[in-house]
């Protein structure tokens, strides 16, 4: 870390002449390894992208908890929706030896090699919201949701919602528009739905395809669906964006959902503008996914720099909500 860094480095230097410092500067310099303000704890930041209302909340999230006020210096990287650029990304801020790395990864694989040359150099990665298949002995903890069961979640609301309807009987079909293929929160949601629609004989998924958790693909996913089906009785969307794409298509296909219309509509995260749409009974159900991690991020750093131990796994606590309690409590909602 850049303490072991900044004393080993002045171990060298002594004995050193004015000039030879010079080189040795310079030679830092020449490699491109900024030199940090030590008051700071210097924590880089990997988001992937700015895919949804989500990523935004949790990005910012990020950005004003880890200020310098409290004693931190945030090298924020956007991965712009790439895989490639967040582990690229990681390397240079490996390269640049700050003192930890938080990654929220996009996809589950390709980390291995990067966290294992963290790991060598002795940079502790917190992996927070998705999750990643390295060997959690090599990094230091995960911080985000419960993603299967916010799948199991959602089915559960919706046996429910069909009993106390009475809508439960005769065949019902399904349209799935899932979040990024191979992100935990798609991998875990899309598991959770079709493991528990699995129970009934007499639901069918029609279709179950990728928008990638945007509301533009949700929109053009969702148009080329409607020209396929015109038979959909439930849709669910991996992410409230995407839902939002969803029912401009629909709106623009004459197609009705929501409490009056005929496509039920369940999407997760939660955000402010879902509660606005079961309010207005647009949207039936939301299932919460709290973007809001950076809190507990800094108590994990500012435990591991007291020496503390820290937890392998952290999960944040999260509802459901519905057409039926939104308006109870739309004004407690953070994002
Ligand atoms: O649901 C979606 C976002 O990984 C939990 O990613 C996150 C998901 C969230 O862009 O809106």
């Amino acid at each position: 870390m850049n303490l072991l860094f900044f004393s080993f480095s002045a171990i060298l230097l002594v004995g050193c002449s004015f000039s030879d410092e010079k080189e040795e500067a310079y030679t830092l310099l020449q490699r491109g390894i900024p030199q940090y303000d030590n008051q700071y704890v210097t924590v880089g930041f990997i988001q992937t992208g700015k895919e949804s209302d989500w990523r935004d909340a949790n990005t910012n999230d990020f950005l004003t908890t880890f200020t310098k006020e409290k004693g931190y210096n945030l090298l924020y990287i956007n991965g712009n929706s790439s895989s490639e650029r967040q582990v690229k990304a990681m390397y240079d801020l490996i390269r640049q030896r700050v003192d930890y790395i938080i990654i929220d990864p996009i996809v589950e694989d390709g980390w291995d090699d990067v966290i294992k040359e963290a790991y060598d150099k002795d940079i502790p990665i917190i992996v927070t919201d998705r999750k990643i298949t390295t060997d959690p002995s090599l990094y230091t903890c995960w911080i985000g949701s419960d993603f299967y069961m916010e799948g199991i979640k959602a089915i559960e609301w919706l046996e429910n919602y069909l009993e106390e309807t009475n809508s439960k009987d005769g065949n019902l079909n399904i349209v799935i528009l899932e979040g990024t293929k191979g992100s935990s929160a798609e991998l875990g949601r899309t598991a959770g739905l079709t493991e528990k629609i699995a129970l009934h004989p007499n639901w069918n998924i029609l279709t179950s395809r990728s928008a990638n958790f945007t509301q533009g693909d949700g929109q053009t996913v969702m148009e080329d669906i409607l020209l396929e089906y015109d038979d959909i009785d439930i849709l669910i969307a991996e992410n409230d964006n995407m839902m939002f794409g969803a029912m401009k298509a629909m709106d623009r296909y004459g197609v009705s959902y929501g409490v009056n219309g005929d496509v039920i509509t369940i999407s997760f995260d939660c955000l402010y503008e879902a509660f606005e749409k079961m309010i207005e009974g647009t949207l039936q159900a939301s299932i919460e996914c709290n973007p809001l991690l950076a809190d507990l991020t800094e108590n994990v750093i500012s435990n591991l720099q007291q020496g503390f131990e820290v937890e392998p796994i952290y999960y944040s606590e999260e509802g459901v909500f519905s057409y039926k309690n939104a308006a109870q409590y739309i004004d407690q909602r953070k994002y």
